[in-house]
């Protein structure tokens, strides 16, 4: 007899869910337990034994879950399966998957169980943040704001808590900031955020996704079901057009951020002010205000914020506005807020020279945001492309490019597109061979960098190829960096 899984929340018993849990990643792991703690049937699969993967199979194991980890395990979709809850980075394609689709058993994704298992009595409402680049930033500025209003909240999703876990909290949230990635939203059917954003949409994931229209689709899902606000970046027309084709509750309202002057329905910038003309009574002849540039300066070297910050504060605060906080506690939440390491981080400074990590920099988009911010760079860029394509990002940039350092395993596809866009920009190729290879990129940036330069990692590429992520790869620029300078 099978379950009627649609019927099950919270407050029953999962006891006759056969649930398959697939990759025993971050996600799977909380899937997993959450699933057990219900008192489900699990089964879990991953390819990989390495990490805490051994001890969190053995602790799941005592509880009554069957773990099965190595080669050759995530073959076959075991037989009688009701669900499968698949980890993220799980292409459709995989052979699991594809056999679950085949059978018709369901496929949920962790955020589609967090939603499902939400408490019926506090359900937290959820302020969901996506899009290609900003989202972590972006739900880091939420979660202050919502904070210095007196919420209980957390950041939670991609940035790395399992929504599952936050939801399952003991203690209960007052509201969740939950960044989500495309990979999430394609795996997530019935949620229904109270608020939602898409701060901007530019190639990524081209090696997940058939093409750039189902990476797109998938960003949008954040907006099915919206009670309140849908809110989109007026300088990108793709995030509006996703909010008209939306299907939201009837009464939600479309809210734009905006770099320029706000028009009434939208927040955005007068002279230096961040200004709502949306969430005030009488928006057509008044604004509120949210705080000002000098809010988001970072009191450490007094550098003053760069553009898409900006409008991922706005973003922030317009989210945070529709769930009913006060414009002051957005400016004390957008103040208390400090960027992450690896975000436009400045290293060091010698000779006239800056050195400039944002090794979070993981697509074009996200690089070409980096290099708008200074005048004259050298940039260090490379790793693995993920299927995008560098030729707009240099055709913009190229006026602000004295050099460029190259490395990691697709640099061949940047160089042509220099080749092509910017032939007369000197280009360094560090080779695979190398032994350090940051170490000798920022040598080669080194020999060239002159008084007024920036030299900015920026690489536009994933990590993987040569670094364990981009954090790993950040660090290894900045510590060459300081045996360099001193
Ligand atoms: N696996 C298999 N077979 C496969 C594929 C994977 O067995 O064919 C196994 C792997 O061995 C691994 C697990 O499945 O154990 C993979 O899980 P996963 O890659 O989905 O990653 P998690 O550890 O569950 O982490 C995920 C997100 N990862 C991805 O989307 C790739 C994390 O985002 C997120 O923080 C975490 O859930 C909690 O929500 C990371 C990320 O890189 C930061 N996100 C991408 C990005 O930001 O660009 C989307």
């Amino acid at each position: 007899m099978s379950v009627d899984l649609d019927a099950l929340g919270r407050a029953d018993d999962w006891s006759p869910v056969r649930a398959v849990v697939a990759g025993f990643g971050v996600s799977g792991f909380a899937a997993a337990d959450s699933l057990v703690h219900m008192g489900a049937q699990v089964t879990v699969l991953d390819e990989s034994e390495a990490g805490d993967r051994p001890e969190h199979a053995t602790l799941l194991g005592v509880l009554g879950a069957d773990v099965r980890l190595g080669a050759g395990t995530t073959a076959t979709l075991p037989d009688d399966v009701d669900v499968l809850v698949t980890s993220p980075g799980w292409a459709p394609s995989s052979p699991l998957l594809a056999q679950a689709r085949a059978r018709g058993v369901p496929i949920w994704g962790e955020v589609e169980l967090a939603w499902r298992l939400r408490d019926p009595e506090r359900p937290a409402p959820w302020l969901a943040v996506t899009g290609t680049n900003g989202k972590t930033s972006t739900v880091q500025m939420l979660a202050s704001i919502l904070r210095a209003a007196g919420l209980r909240t957390v950041a939670c999703g991609n940035i790395g808590l399992p929504i599952v876990q936050a939801v399952m909290d003991p203690e209960p949230y007052d509201v969740l900031a939950v960044e989500l990635s495309s990979f999430q939203l394609h795996y997530t059917s019935s949620m229904s955020a109270e608020s939602a954003a898409v701060l901007n949409v530019a190639d990524d994931h081209l090696d997940w996704y058939p093409d750039l229209a189902a990476y797109v689709a998938d960003k949008g899902r954040v907006y099915e079901q919206v009670q309140r606000a849908c809110v989109y970046n007026v300088a990108d027309p793709v995030t509006e057009q996703l909010v008209r084709d939306a299907d939201v509750v009837e009464g939600a309202r479309a809210i734009g951020f905006t770099l320029g002057t706000p028009q009434p329905g939208m927040v955005g910038l007068v002279d230096d002010v961040l200004a709502d003309r949306a969430f005030v009574a009488d928006r057509a002849t008044s604004a509120a205000e949210l705080g000002t540039l000098a809010d988001l300066t970072d009191p450490t070297d007094g550098t003053p914020p760069a553009p898409h910050v900006v409008a991922n504060a706005l973003a922030a605060a317009a989210l945070a506005r529709a769930h009913g906080v006060a414009p002051a506690a957005v400016r004390d939440g957008l103040r208390a807020w400090r960027p992450d390491a690896h975000r436009i981080a400045v290293v060091a400074q010698r000779d006239g020279v800056t050195w400039v990590d944002d090794s979070k920099a993981t697509n074009p988009h996200a690089a070409a945001s980096s290099l708008a911010a200074y005048p004259s760079v050298v940039w260090v860029a490379g790793g693995l492309a993920k299927g995008a394509d560098f030729d707009d990002l240099v055709r913009t940039r190229a006026d602000r490019l004295r050099a460029v350092i190259l490395l990691g395993r697709d640099r061949a596809v940047i160089a042509a597109a220099l080749e092509r866009h910017a032939p007369d920009v000197p280009v360094i190729e560090v080779g695979d061979g190398e032994d350090d290879p940051m170490d000798r990129a920022v040598e080669a940036a080194a020999g060239i960098a002159g008084d007024g330069d920036t030299v900015l990692l920026a690489p536009g590429c994933a990590s993987f190829d040569q670094f364990t992520d981009y954090a790993a790869r950040g660090d290894a620029f900045a510590a060459a960096v300081r045996r360099r300078t001193g």
